[in-house]
């Protein structure tokens, strides 16, 4: 198929699932076209079978706000028109959604009908999307798409509640390159940051506040507390750094707590990870944590969204009650504590990991969008 795939080119969430997904359809033989407004973190424009197309936005005096949603809509045009798409496949509804049912009408003047498929990731709904200033035209679009996916079933479930949508929605998870994210040597890598074989607490977010930075430091500092010899490593970057860095002179632990930016490979530094930190506030899968534990590193949440769903309490690590420091603190003490333990929690990580493995779950986005077509 010719396959449209719009995203945000972040380096995490949505915008790597979308670029994840691109990359395996190309693989399959699709021929995928990406448009975002810069390119996407994970994509290689080199990588064959998928073409990158920037959306530019012409900006004018007049406009203190350029509509990108309409540059966006106007390029699905073209490249329906000229790369003759079969399908548009739009990643977090704002406003890729409201774009696509632009273009899709558009082109349904000129007698050529081309499905949309929007797949809604998290903040779409539950924190941005549902916001007054957008929930009419959200809803509407999400409604006229002709395919929707969800990235869990707490997704689906806070979808229906939050919107009046009549439309089906179907649960394609995340998922996961088990060959990528598994655990490999880096005893370099681990002596460098570890001279005397300390344990490694990791957390990879985007600082953003739903992802509570400021208590995953707190619950290191009390896992040192507990005299665990221990280091913590920050992967990305974000609004919440400087209070994090801040934080940690406050609290006179800054030479065990290394702030690492945003990386390509983070899979290297779960390599030497015993344990994963996500006490997020708001999360409707969890794609940091699932990239942990594929990589057999036990997992300590929060209770909330989708992550029941991926961290399981008391197999693939612990869940806390949101803002529950202590527990979570406990929890990592116990894991960290216990070789027995944290050895039967890091395969049965792996194991839980292994349900989403990508060639799976893209074959059911492969079915879906045939479904969706012959459907139209
Ligand atoms: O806040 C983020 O992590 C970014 C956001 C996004 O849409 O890019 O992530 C959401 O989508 C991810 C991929 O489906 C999910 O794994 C995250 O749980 C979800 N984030 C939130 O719900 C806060």
């Amino acid at each position: 198929m010719n396959i449209g795939i719009v995203c945000y080119p972040t380096f995490g969430g949505s915008g790597v699932v979308a670029t994840e997904l691109a990359k395996t359809l190309a693989k399959k033989g699709h021929n995928i076209h990406m448009m975002s407004y810069a390119k996407p973190a994970r994509l290689d424009t080199l990588e064959t079978g998928i073409t990158y197309h920037e959306v530019s936005i012409n900006s004018y005096p007049l406009f203190e706000y350029p509509p990108y949603d309409l540059a966006l809509a106007t390029q699905m045009v073209n490249l329906i028109e000229y790369q003759d798409l079969d399908l548009l496949h739009v990643h977090y509804a704002l406003p890729h959604a409201t774009s696509a049912y632009l273009a899709k009408q558009i082109m349904a003047e000129k007698a050529r009908h081309v499905p949309v498929i929007t797949t809604l990731h998290g903040t779409d709904i539950t924190l941005v999307g549902s916001d007054p200033s957008y929930k009419h035209v959200v809803e509407f679009s999400i409604d006229k798409s002709d395919g929707v996916t969800a990235v869990s079933e707490y997704l689906k479930k806070e979808t229906y509640e939050r919107f009046n949508i009549k439309q089906d929605i179907k649960v394609i998870p995340n998922f996961i390159d088990l060959d990528r994210f598994k655990k490999s040597n880096k005893s370099h890598f681990k002596k460098a940051i570890c001279p005397n074989d300390e344990k490694v607490i990791v957390h990879v977010s985007n600082f953003r506040k739903v992802k509570r930075v400021p208590e995953v430091i707190t619950v290191f500092a009390k896992i040192l507390e507990s005299g665990i010899e221990s280091k913590l490593l920050l992967v990305g970057d974000g609004p919440d750094r400087q209070k994090a860095e801040q934080q940690c002179r406050d609290l006179g632990i800054c030479e065990h707590v290394r702030f690492l930016g945003k990386l390509e490979q983070v899979e290297d530094v779960l390599s030497i990870a015993d344990l994963f930190l996500i006490p997020s506030g708001s999360e409707t899968f969890g794609l940091a944590a699932l990239e942990a534990m594929s990589c057999s590193v036990p997992v300590i949440s929060s209770n909330i969204g989708g992550l029941p769903e991926v961290n399981i309490h008391g197999e693939t690590g612990y869940l806390c009650d949101l803002d529950d420091v202590e527990c979570m603190a406990e929890y990592g003490v116990k894991i960290l504590s216990d070789a027995d333990l944290h050895a039967k929690m890091a395969a049965n990580a792996r194991k839980q990991a292994e349900r989403y493995n990508q060639d799976v779950v893209v074959e059911e986005y492969e079915r879906f969008y045939e479904d969706v077509s012959a459907k139209l």
